[in-house]
């Protein structure tokens, strides 16, 4: 029975096998990755029960003023990945500016980007929420990276992941070697081998969109819904289902695992979209290619577009492949 539980820890290792090169500093990276995780999970965990029984759910354990768990998710990224040397710079959606990493620990040579915690707004609600991570190799030479170190394209990514903070707590990556989830084992505080080499179903089941703005759609995101919920006359098709939690790695995990598609498209009033592009579409656009799917700007592919600036907004088409080409033919037609 015991040779079945495959650790994260063992996974990221073997893996690393695959790279004659690698110096294991990458798969200490992704240990530090969820480890933060399993602290952040055990927070949100206990936020929920601090307001329900009234522990001192303003002051933490050290007497210091509770934090939003934003803060706190962003905190613990910044804190677990500080000093180890692994890094030279990051980048985090509770942060303006890039984030420096200390030369008193020496710089590495990865750059990580991330959301602490999508969704967080959901918390009160109990909804899942998730954190989203992507790893790059730095572009400059030495020392504290720089902004552009943080500025790559998709196409560079070395690995990306999330993790999502549900009935379960579930953390996938890839490393460019397929889509791989693992399911949190509270009791012995490991995430275990859940989902091994995960692709996206052929024939997909959910299409996801906040169907509250469709005034605010253009002609071709209207005509591509329309298309999904089988109205298209001259295109007939099934009607999917519209599964929408407003908790985009929520969303993301299960039409990754059922099949389907995300949108957040561009509308009359956010004209680049809502999300972002540097740690929420590039990450789940690389997960999803790897995973058999594909993501879009609704003209293009995410992994393609030259970010510009660390929090610039993206339109996004993600999951089927067939279902995100199709939304690109309406957007193509139908909108200048
Ligand atoms: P809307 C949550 O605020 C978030 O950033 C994503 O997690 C989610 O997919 C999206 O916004 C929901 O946005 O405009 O539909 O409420």
């Amino acid at each position: 029975m015991y040779d079945q539980i495959i650790t994260i820890e063992r996974h990221i290792i073997e893996q690393q096998r695959s790279y004659p090169e690698a110096t294991g500093v990458f798969s200490a990276l992704m240990y530090d990755i969820a480890l933060a995780a399993k602290i952040i999970a055990r927070e949100i965990l206990r936020a929920g029960l601090a307001d329900i029984l009234g522990v001192a759910g303003k002051v933490n354990i050290q007497g210091e003023p509770q934090m939003k768990l934003d803060v706190f998710a962003h905190e613990t990224m910044v804190r677990m990945n500080s000093f180890t040397g692994r890094l030279a710079v990051m980048a985090s959606e509770e942060e303006e500016e890039i984030i420096p990493v200390s030369d008193e620990y020496g710089t590495g040579k990865y750059v990580l980007v991330f959301d602490p915690l999508d969704g967080s707004s959901n918390i009160d609600v109990a909804v899942s929420v998730g954190t989203i991570f992507a790893i790059y190799r730095r572009l400059s030479p030495k020392g504290p990276g720089v902004l552009e170190d943080c500025l790559q394209s998709g196409r560079y990514l070395v690995a990306a992941g999330y993790v999502l903070y549900g009935s379960s707590t579930v953390m996938v990556y890839t490393a460019g070697r397929g889509v791989h989830g693992f399911t949190l084992e509270p009791s012995l505080g490991e995430f275990l081998l859940s989902h091994p080499n995960i692709r996206i179903p052929t024939r997909p089941k959910y299409y996801s969109i906040n169907q509250g703005y469709q005034e605010y759609w253009s002609e071709g995101t209207r005509q591509f819904t329309g298309w999904l919920q089988g109205l298209d006359r001259d295109d007939p098709r099934e009607p999917l289902s519209v599964r929408y939690i407003g908790s985009l790695v929520a969303d993301f995990h299960r039409n990754l695992l059922a099949g389907g598609i995300f949108c957040y498209p561009a509308d009359s009033r956010k004209p680049r979209g809502k999300l972002r592009l540097v740690y929420e579409a590039n990450p789940l656009a690389f997960i999803t290619e790897q995973a058999g799917g594909y993501a879009s700007t609704g003209r293009c592919n995410i992994l393609d577009v030259q970010p510009e600036s660390l929090h610039q907004r993206t339109p996004l088409f993600i999951g089927n492949r067939e279902l995100v080409e199709r939304a690109e033919e309406f957007i193509h037609s139908c909108d200048e």
